[in-house]
């Protein structure tokens, strides 16, 4: 963000749980209050191009959860990390500048109609703060590294190859390749984050810029699905030789390759992994650890959206006296936007990438043999 943004947003006064409790008591109305504004405007058309109305919806609903979290946490540093990348989203995809400023200003006012505060409550402030903000982040959305979201730097050999033949949809030059590249489990995990990581986040970028369509991202990540399953295989007879971790992605979080990467090393260097993959409901998770009592919870989140979530399942772990001495170790895309968020949601580790996985689950576990 430019310095003057960065300044501001960091002065922002924090929002007192009550009044963020009122703005989670009355989200439904006003996704659906600012909704119909905008529907009912005569020129929708202009406003939204040939978008349908439950895009307006799906972005009202993607808004709304996301200050939630902002609000929970106090983040405004997480705040504005995402918002060019909002910007950026609507823009390329047809959503005018101007139906941000009318949606931002629309949310102002049903914070007073649902009650949530009146025009001069910090809630309001932050609506305001986005208002005055809105020429600024609206240029800034243009820069395409104004996000941490933005395209890796052009990768090397393997890296490049590999994306290619995942644009060209080519499941058997996919599998080829990583077959010829991968021998032994160290070459495994340098294949995942080296070449496949980056193969997706290239793919990720290329989609948020509309240059792709949703069936071709939707393609390559079920090549690397079955890509990756066909690796597993050969590695899968590995002694179990250390403790239980469950590995999973949090609840409404959709993205598990991250996850199934950080089961399948986990695995490989020995622990006895139970991986349960995509959105799991909060209370079937609670009751899976309750019930298995692992050594250690791997919790990824990859989208900002689904960030308080995943804070309400720690924040529940740690109530569960049985659980207390279970490790949770969290890591995905969005906790990497915020460097400190795992520890604001009571996390007892984060990891960056697979390496640093294997080294902080083999540090807990070294500390609690010598504990026995
Ligand atoms: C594939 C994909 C999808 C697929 C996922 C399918 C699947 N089976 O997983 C689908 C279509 C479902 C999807 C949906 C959405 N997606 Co998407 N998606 C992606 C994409 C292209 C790849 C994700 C991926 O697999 N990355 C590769 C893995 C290996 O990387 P990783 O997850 O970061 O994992 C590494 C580390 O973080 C770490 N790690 C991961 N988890 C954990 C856990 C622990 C404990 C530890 C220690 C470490 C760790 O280890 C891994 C190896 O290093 C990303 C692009 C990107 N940059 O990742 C966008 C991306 C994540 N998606 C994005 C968005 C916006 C969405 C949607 C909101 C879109 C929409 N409008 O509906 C939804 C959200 C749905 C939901 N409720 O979760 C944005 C998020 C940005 C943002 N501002 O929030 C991204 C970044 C695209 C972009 N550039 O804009 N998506």
């Amino acid at each position: 963000m430019p310095a003057d943004c960065r300044t501001d947003i960091a002065g922002l006064a924090a929002i007192p749980s009550e009044n963020t409790d009122r703005y989670a008591a009355a989200l439904e109305q006003m996704i659906a209050a600012v909704t119909r504004e905008i529907g009912e405007r005569t020129d929708l058309v202009q406003l939204i191009g040939h978008n349908p109305l439950q895009m307006v919806a799906m972005n009202q609903r993607h808004h709304g959860q996301f200050m939630l979290t902002v609000f929970r946490l106090n983040s405004f540093e997480l705040l504005g990390r995402m918002l060019p990348w909002f910007y950026r989203a609507c823009d390329v995809r047809g959503i005018s500048f101007d139906c941000c400023l009318l949606e931002l200003h629309a949310w102002k006012k049903v914070l007073q109609d649902n009650r949530v505060e009146d025009a001069a409550g910090p809630i309001s402030a932050i609506y305001d703060w986005l208002i005055s903000h809105h020429d600024a982040l609206a240029e800034l959305s243009r820069n395409a590294d104004a996000t941490g979201f933005s395209r890796p730097p052009d990768g090397d050999g393997l890296q490049q190859i590999f994306t290619a033949l995942l644009l060209q949809g080519d499941h058997g030059g996919c599998l080829k390749l990583a077959e010829q590249s991968i021998t032994t489990p160290a070459e495994l995990r340098h294949f995942y984050e080296h070449v496949v990581r980056h193969a997706l986040y290239t793919i990720g970028t290329l989609w948020e810029r509309n240059e792709i369509s949703v069936a071709e991202e939707h393609q390559a990540t079920a090549i690397v699905g079955r890509v990756t399953s066909a690796l597993y295989g050969r590695f899968v007879a590995t002694p179990q030789t250390k403790g239980t971790a469950i590995v999973s992605a949090a609840p409404n979080e959709f993205h598990e390759v991250g996850a199934r990467m950080v089961a399948d090393i986990l695995e490989l260097d020995g622990w006895d992994v139970t991986y349960v993959g995509a959105s799991i409901p909060t209370a079937e998770l609670l009751d899976l650890l309750k019930k298995a009592r692992p050594f250690l919870l791997a919790l990824s989140v990859a989208t900002p959206l689904n960030l308080e979530k995943a804070r309400m399942v720690i924040a529940s772990i740690k109530g569960i006296a049985e659980l207390s001495s279970m490790r949770i170790l969290a890591g995905g895309l969005a906790f990497s936007i915020v460097p400190d968020l795992w520890q604001d949601f009571g996390a007892d580790g984060y990891a960056a990438n697979l390496d640093d996985t294997i080294a902080h689950c083999n540090q807990w576990w070294q500390e609690g043999q010598e504990h026995v």
